[in-house]
């Protein structure tokens, strides 16, 4: 289709049209992480969430990932253009209540999203509330990044986010320290917080306590979210879950408290109701469970 055709099909908004203004825009999301071909993790496990949660999810892919949990086999990138091009296209043209990055893979790919996004702030005029989980090492054990990586993430999108939600390990890394107890998970939360300028949610899943309990450092408070360790399940995806999970709230207005409580709520039910299967060697393979 071309010139006259292509501009004859084009449905413009009519302001005294009355029919397409009974209709809600849906709340948008924008998820910018690779894709995780088992779908328990990535833009897979976002969109399920953001579908669960009642918004509308907007992706750039950043990263093709051949996986299944437990094996890692291959990561391909996406060009830094082609990222670019992905988030400017989806911020001009929808309305982007809440945005979050997941798996980045190198330092061009972080450079380019954070460009990405200050240029669409400045196009739409609004600051989006920006959750960055800051993904480093699979369940697996594998590296994630590439060479550089974490520079860029601390000089170019930590500067950005609303709200940063690193595990243990990544925070260890962070800040070239190592966490072993509640007391160090305070001070942790403190640090970045006063580093970055952003809220910070460290998860404690990695203590392995008895419950699972993640530390928010917002606006100078720290509070507490705890649920009970769901034990014997592969958890692999939860990260991504919970970060979509607050992203969505975040999008529908709730206070980041609300976001936070609502979405470890959400993980740990998307992780007691598992899926299984019984692979083809007679191992096990578990996925999260994010709708009935
Ligand atoms: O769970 C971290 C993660 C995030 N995103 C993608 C992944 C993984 C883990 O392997 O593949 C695409």
């Amino acid at each position: 289709m071309v010139g006259r055709d292509r501009r004859a099909r084009r449905i413009r908004a009519n302001p005294n049209e009355t029919v397409p203004n009974r209709i809600q825009p849906p709340p948008t999301a924008l998820t910018i992480a690779g894709s995780d071909s088992s779908a328990g993790a990535g833009i897979q496990a976002d969109l399920k969430t953001f579908t669960a949660l009642g918004v509308y999810g907007v992706t750039a892919v950043t990263c093709i990932v051949a996986e299944v949990p437990r094996k890692l086999s291959r990561i391909e990138p996406v060009t830094a253009t082609m990222i670019r091009d992905q988030i400017e296209l989806l911020l001009k043209n929808f309305r982007v209540g809440a945005i979050k990055t997941g798996l980045l893979c190198s330092a061009e790919i972080v450079c380019a999203v954070a460009q990405a996004i200050q240029h669409g702030e400045k196009h739409t005029a609004r600051a989006i509330p920006f959750v960055v989980d800051p993904v480093m090492i699979a369940t697996s054990g594998d590296n994630l990044l590439g060479p550089g990586a974490i520079v860029a993430y601390k000089h170019k999108l930590f500067p950005l986010a609303t709200l940063i939600t690193p595990n243990l390990d990544e925070a260890a890394l962070l800040l070239e320290t190592t966490i072993n107890n509640r007391k160090q998970m305070e001070n942790t939360a403190k640090a970045l917080a006063k580093k970055y300028g952003a809220s910070i949610l460290l998860k404690g899943g990695h203590l392995r306590a008895h419950n699972a309990v993640d530390l928010l450092f917002h606006r100078g408070k720290l509070t507490e979210f705890s649920a009970p360790f769901v034990r014997g399940v592969e958890t692999h995806g939860t990260g991504c879950t919970y970060s979509a999970a607050i992203t969505a709230g975040l999008e529908s207005s709730l206070s980041l408290e609300q976001a936070i409580k609502r979405a470890k709520n959400f993980v740990t039910e998307s992780i007691r109701r598992h899926f299984r299967w019984a692979s083809k060697s007679g191992e096990v393979l578990d996925a999260l469970r994010h709708s009935s």
